[in-house]
């Protein structure tokens, strides 16, 4: 029987074949080669006109058992290639678990960041929320809608960065486009976009036309403001000196009149000097030079929201009263971290940043 013959010859080609393939490419070479479409038991099969019907069942059996026989084959070489790869591995490359990891260099945030987080967390536990607003600003949200005179210093080229007219696209040519120099423009445009109660703080980058050891072009404020009927300067020292508790330790704060002319009256809040402890003097009784022998120390300045800033942000100052204050963020991470320079927070050298 001749397809037998065949198929007897064609497992028996297949077993030498595979028992010497050296990688699975050649393993595959053979699988097409013998199990394939155009493989030698498809071509056996094609043989099957040839033998008579009733014997048909019997070949097609052993069709199918010989094609069995050689798929277990390459399987069982496939696995025996696979353990000789790993062994081969293994003997090769001696691995040494007992070496140590290599520890990766994880970061941090940077100081200043780190203080802004710790302020924002604070103002929220007492109930603020927290707005952003553009860098780039006009004239109207960072000046006119917060009382400045139109000849106060602070509009000046001095002390404040002008966007150049040429550079501005589609507000080409207008001379009221500034980097801001404070946070308050994002109130104005809460206070003309929302209703009161407004409790809000704003964090934010700032910038005005300064840089020595002391100031940076590029600093930090955090402002709040708190519009409601019925807010008080009692609200504002109340919420105020939580602040600085919660910021700073438990100290006595003092509030001071001052001048802002987005509020009115203005005030100054200081806290017990942290290094004389409110003394103004050192344990050795030489002046403390923190607080310069006062005994206190600057916190942030405040006030009531002065009626012609209420009036340009559509806010009735007959019915709404509120509080306001600011301060800078680089003071206190300053203060924090005993940074003697303001630039070092600036420059990124890792140095400087990786010791905090
Ligand atoms: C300071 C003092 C202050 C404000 C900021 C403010 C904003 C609006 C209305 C009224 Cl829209 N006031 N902000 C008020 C008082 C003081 O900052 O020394 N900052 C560094």
């Amino acid at each position: 029987m001749s397809v037998i013959d065949d198929l007897r010859r064609i497992r028996e080609e297949a077993q030498g074949a595979i028992d010497v393939a050296q990688d699975e490419s050649a393993l595959e070479t053979l699988r097409v080669r013998y199990l394939g479409k155009k493989g030698s038991l498809a071509l056996a099969l094609r043989g099957m006109g040839q033998v008579p019907p009733s014997e048909r069942p019997l070949v097609g059996q052993a069709v199918n058992e010989a094609r069995d026989q050689v798929e277990a084959l390459l399987a069982a070489a496939k696995s025996r290639l696979a353990r000789a790869a790993l062994e081969a591995e293994l003997e090769s490359t001696p691995l040494d678990v007992t070496l140590p990891g290599r520890r990766t260099a994880l970061g941090h945030r940077h100081p200043l960041t780190r203080t802004l987080e710790d302020i924002v967390a604070i103002f929220q536990r007492l109930g603020f929320g927290v707005l952003e607003g553009p860098l780039i600003e006009l004239d109207f949200y960072n000046f006119e809608a917060l009382n400045f005179p139109k000849d106060h210093p602070a509009r000046d080229m001095q002390d404040t960065f002008f966007v150049e007219p040429e550079s501005l696209g589609a507000l080409r040519g207008r001379q009221d486009v500034l980097l801001r120099t404070h946070t308050s423009p994002v109130q104005v445009r809460a206070m003309l976009s929302r209703r009161p109660p407004l409790r809000l703080i704003m964090p934010g980058t700032t910038f005005r036309c300064d840089s020595d050891p002391t100031h940076s072009p590029m600093f930090h404020q955090v402002e709040g403001l708190y519009v409601d009927q019925g807010v008080s300067f009692a609200d504002l020292k109340g919420t105020l000196d939580a602040y600085a508790k919660a910021m700073f330790g438990d100290r006595p704060t003092r509030f001071r009149p001052s001048y802002f002319p987005f509020v009115e009256p203005g005030a100054e809040m200081d806290m017990a000097c942290g290094v004389c402890g409110g003394s103004g003097q050192l344990p050795g009784g030489e002046p403390c030079r923190t607080c310069k022998a006062s005994g206190w120390v600057e916190v942030m300045g405040a006030g009531m929201v002065h009626p012609n800033v209420f009036r340009a942000c559509q806010v009735d100052a007959e019915k709404f009263t509120g509080f306001a204050f600011g301060f800078g963020v680089e003071r206190i991470a300053m203060n924090r971290y005993g940074i003697d320079d303001l630039r070092l927070l600036f420059e990124n050298d890792v140095r400087f940043l990786e010791q905090f």
